[in-house]
């Protein structure tokens, strides 16, 4: 979504319902408002796996289920994150190692937890990201082949062990991907690397979302725009009911 307009230099809050929460708590008692944490929802995948479009799909339909949301995006989604996504995508960063990247990429997580993230799950919004914790370990781990535990000790650091309630995985046959990518017209730092490493990618995050089932829903992103939004409407369907 480079250029997307619709992900702004900040923190985009993108609907507020207007039902008043206590419309929508079955917590509320008078007065008194216990509000429940809000569904932290991420979206991944590799390069043109669809995220934006599913984005906005999904977003329409939370909205009209009564939700109160908030989008973001990794890296980015906070002034300081925005600044750290000018740089790591900078073609002109070509010389960046992997350890640089892997680290610049948590420090605007860990701005966006708590600039973001964290005071919206308190407030009883939803929080849907775009890219979060499991790209490290795809882009990172699987494609530049840094140790998964360094990856996990600064999970922890960084964001306190904060893990989506659902991820949903676009998975897609790289070629796909990075024809679809093409259209959008210059490349960026991590879109110029070879079939290979988005290969290793890909592997990677098949393999966390084999590993944590309950979490992930894998979705056929060579699936039409209407059938992908169709699956992550289901895949939401859980999450809905207990917090709502
Ligand atoms: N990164 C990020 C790391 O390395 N480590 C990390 O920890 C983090 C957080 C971020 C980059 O940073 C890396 C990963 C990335 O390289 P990004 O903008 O989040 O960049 O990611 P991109 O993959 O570059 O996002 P894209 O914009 O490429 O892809 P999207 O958003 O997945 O795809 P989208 O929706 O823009 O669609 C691409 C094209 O395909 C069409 C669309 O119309 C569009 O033209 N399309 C479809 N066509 C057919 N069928 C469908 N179902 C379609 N869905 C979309």
């Amino acid at each position: 979504m480079n250029g997307d307009p619709g992900h702004g230099p900040a923190m985009l809050r993108v609907a507020h319902h207007a039902k008043a929460a206590h419309e929508l708590n079955p917590n509320h008692v008078g007065t008194m408002t216990r509000l429940s944490r809000g569904k932290f929802i991420t979206l991944e995948g590799g390069e043109g796996a669809g995220k934006s479009t599913l984005l906005a799909g999904l977003q329409q339909y939370l909205v009209d289920q009564g939700v109160s949301l908030v989008q973001t995006r990794e890296p980015g989604g906070t002034p300081l994150g925005e600044a750290v996504r000018a740089i790591v995508l900078d073609p002109a960063q070509r010389g960046m190692c992997a350890e640089a990247e892997l680290l610049l990429m948590f420090a605007s997580r860990a701005q966006l937890v708590r600039e973001c993230i964290e005071p919206a799950l308190a407030a009883g919004k939803w929080v849907l990201c775009d890219r979060f914790t499991d790209a490290s370990y795809a882009y990172q781990g699987g494609g530049r082949g840094v140790a998964v535990d360094r990856i996990a000790t600064l999970e922890q650091w960084a964001t306190d062990g904060l893990r989506p309630d659902l991820t949903l995985l676009l998975d897609l046959p790289v070629a796909t991907g990075r024809a679809r990518a093409a259209g959008r017209g210059e490349a960026d730092r991590i879109e110029v690397e070879a079939d290979a490493f988005f290969e290793r990618v890909r592997a990677a995050y098949r393999a966390r979302a084999a590993a944590e089932p309950e979490r992930f829903r894998l979705i056929d992103a060579s699936l039409s725009p209407a059938q992908v939004l169709a699956a992550a409407i289901d895949a939401t369907s859980h999450l809905f009911g207990v917090n709502a």
